[in-house]
């Protein structure tokens, strides 16, 4: 039959995946397959932002103390809902939920834990800008059942992560994901109800052109950061300068830029609370399942000091510094940030 060849379904390719690996039992797949499910029930959602009664904020404040949208609430409910009878979990965790999130004793229990963050950039929700669900799975290390005791099982550094991946819910919705053997892209047809691959072995360029960063905490910032952004700004044709800047807010959606064109996101330290330093994404549900797509895709991530995947983390919702994107670019701001190099 003539025309373009349609690339084969997300379900596929998790499965051809699980046939490479002869230990698979298949839990991972089913795994993925429900949480598939949820991202496309989110993504309708998001494509009636506007028509419904769920714009707006609920009048909570999260866990991260941020005031919570009537699309979190839906997405951090739906993933649960669909996640905890699938069997193979063994605990979640969401940025929007302070503390573990058990799997009723109805259920069985499996291995495996999930973490994510439901809808993230949810800034952006009431004003049409790409938004998107952001996840990492590890394994269980231990044999503890007990939620009190399982926490040390999902502190585990992002070096563990068995997959990691997002939904981008833009202009057309998108599924980015990696098992440790190359990263790739599915795209959302609707009146077929698939995701189909779009994006095969996705490779960021060892150097981009583009700098994501928010600006306006210019002033938050200390020296070594406010060098480094000056850099990227400044004229100089052998290395390409000035950058363009290309910000708008949502990760997953300045993320997935960088990804396929090359360059760097940065949420660096500030100085809003004074007496401690910090970045502001999550280690757990944003960071660490964004380092692993992009060490995949050949890029790096780092907290300034060392790679994000490294970290050994601390607390469920951990903050760090973040710098990710193309590999030289990153490598080039851990010099800044280090104070090996000062322009
Ligand atoms: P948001 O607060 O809208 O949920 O994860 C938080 C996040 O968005 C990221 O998606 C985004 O990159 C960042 O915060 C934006 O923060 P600023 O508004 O401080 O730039």
């Amino acid at each position: 039959m003539a025309g373009k060849k349609i690339g084969m379904t997300i379900t596929e390719h998790i499965l051809r995946e699980q046939r490479q690996n002869p230990g698979a039992t298949g839990a991972f797949t089913n795994l993925l397959n429900e949480l598939i499910v949820a991202a496309k029930v989110i993504n309708r959602e998001v494509n009636k932002a506007g028509l419904a009664e769920i714009l707006g904020k609920t009048g909570r404040v999260n866990v991260q103390g941020e005031q919570v949208q009537k699309l979190d609430d839906f997405a951090n409910d739906i993933i649960q809902q669909r996640m905890v009878h699938v069997g193979e979990l063994c605990c979640m965790a969401s940025e929007e939920d302070a503390d573990l999130i058990d799997i009723p004793p109805q259920y069985p229990k499996g291995n495996y834990i999930l973490l994510f963050d439901p809808l993230d950039g949810s800034s952006n929700i009431d004003v049409n800008v790409s938004i998107g669900t952001i996840f990492g799975i590890y394994r269980k290390q231990s044999r503890e059942t007990s939620l009190d005791l399982l926490m040390k099982d999902v502190l585990q550094p992002g070096r563990r992560l068995v997959a990691a991946g997002y939904f981008i819910y833009g202009s057309s919705t998108i599924m980015v994901y990696t098992t440790g053997r190359g990263v790739h892209g599915f795209t959302l047809y609707p009146s077929v109800g698939e995701f189909l691959l779009s994006h095969e072995n996705i490779r960021i360029p060892d150097r981009g052109r583009i700098i994501s960063v928010n600006e306006g905490n210019y002033v938050f910032w200390d020296e070594k950061t406010r060098a480094l952004i000056d850099y990227f700004k400044k004229r100089d044709s052998a290395t390409g300068r000035p950058y363009t800047s290309r910000y708008v807010g949502s990760l997953v959606a300045d993320f997935h830029r960088n990804l396929l064109k090359g360059g760097i996101f940065m949420y660096p330290a500030d100085l809003k609370n004074p007496d401690k330093p910090s970045g502001k994404l999550r280690l757990m549900c944003e960071a660490n399942p964004l380092a692993m797509v992009v060490e995949q895709a050949g890029g790096y991530a780092s907290d300034g000091s060392q790679p994000i995947l490294e970290i050994q983390p601390m607390e469920l919702h951990q903050r760090v510094p973040l710098y990710i994107g193309s590999k030289e670019d990153v490598k080039l701001a851990e010099q800044f940030i280090r104070g090996d190099r000062k322009s």
